[in-house]
């Protein structure tokens, strides 16, 4: 199956009226109170973080994203921008996100960046299933299998199966963490599985196969989304806020605060790295942001509002999920308590 979404503006898809109702499941997260930073990358660990992620992914960089309609700028003279890991909004475009005369219609602007208003074009290539009872946080592949760490009080699993298994033909996974504690966003790194909680301070350590628990790790405030940046891992905490942890001990090593134009983009949830970037999904929209992780700034967005509808009626069935397919040019997306998943090219 396949077919092309419409482009539309940004502001039809900011939090709808599906998601405002005067009361909310008190599962339902809050939003964090650690708002306002412009973009910006903190730290000379960062700046070695990004190098290496971007050499990492020199080879095949940006192939997906940067086909078709998106105009790439070059990671590598954003790098020459940054002087000593100190705060960096420099770059070739710097200024320009959110000018408002530098876009093109396709919702990135010539030198790269984005436009607040306008986003990029959806191709879903085809359609999957996916258990509708996993309240999903966490989404990565490996080795041809669909990794998916789940959330919420008594159904914070984690899970592996073939990609193109029945959605619940699972090879392996976990007993719930213990009811107290709501399970967050994954990522694998070597042969290390790290698991994140809401607000319960623990980061699990499995084993990437069989996903026994092999060690933790505390952190301070929120855990939400998590992924693999060359020998970084990048955690979100559902401010605009991403930081840096070391892949073996969780330490945190930099920060990267994200923005657009002039504005930080908070509710960060789940991440993907690939391609040299940072891809977010934005918690309570549809809206998935690509991060230049040299910059903080966001260069592209899309607006995946067309996927599963109807939604399902839980008011936290929201789009939470990316992953990309490795060796491919797509990505797999989903939401929370979705029936489906959906393979994509985010163009
Ligand atoms: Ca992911």
């Amino acid at each position: 199956m396949r077919h092309d979404l419409p482009m539309r503006p940004i502001a039809d898809f900011v939090p709808s009226s599906r998601f405002s109702g005067p009361s909310r499941p008190s599962r339902s997260r809050r939003r964090p109170s650690r708002f306002g930073r412009t973009a910006g990358v903190v730290g000379p660990a960062t700046l070695a973080a990004v190098l290496a992620f971007t050499a990492a992914c020199s080879s095949d960089a940006v192939d997906s994203a940067g086909s078709g309609d998106v105009q790439e700028t070059s990671a590598n003279s954003e790098m020459g921008s940054i002087d000593g890991g100190s705060l960096s909004t420099a770059g070739p475009n710097a200024g320009s996100v959110g000018s408002g005369n530098s876009g093109s219609a396709d919702g990135l602007g010539q030198g790269g960046a984005a436009q607040p208003d306008t986003t990029g074009e959806v191709e879903v290539v085809r359609e999957l299933g996916h258990d509708s009872a996993a309240f999903t946080q966490g989404l990565e592949m490996r080795d041809g299998e669909l990794y998916e760490s789940t959330g919420d009080y008594g159904t914070s699993w984690v899970s592996a199966r073939p990609l193109d298994s029945g959605p619940t033909d699972y090879r392996v996974k976990t007993d719930p963490l213990p009811g107290r504690e709501f399970g967050e966003g994954m990522t694998i790194t070597g042969n290390t599985l790290w698991q994140l909680t809401w607000k319960d301070g623990i980061a699990y350590k499995r084993d990437a196969t069989t996903l026994e628990e092999t060690g933790r790790a505390e952190y301070d405030g929120e855990g939400w989304g998590l992924c693999t940046m060359g020998d970084q891992l990048v955690m979100s905490d559902g401010s605009n806020k991403l930081t840096l942890r070391d892949p073996e001990t969780f330490e945190p090593t930099g920060e990267i605060n994200v923005a657009l134009g002039a504005k930080g983009v908070d509710n960060l949830n789940e991440l993907d790295c690939s391609d040299g970037r940072i891809y977010a999904n934005v918690w309570m929209t549809d809206r998935i942001v690509r991060i230049d992780p040299s910059s903080g700034e966001v260069d592209a967005q899309w607006d995946l509002g067309e996927l599963q509808q109807p939604r399902p009626s839980d008011p936290d069935a929201v789009l939470n999920g990316i992953a990309k397919v490795p060796g491919s040019d797509t990505f797999i997306v989903t939401g929370k308590l979705w029936p489906n998943m959906y393979e994509v090219r985010l163009k």
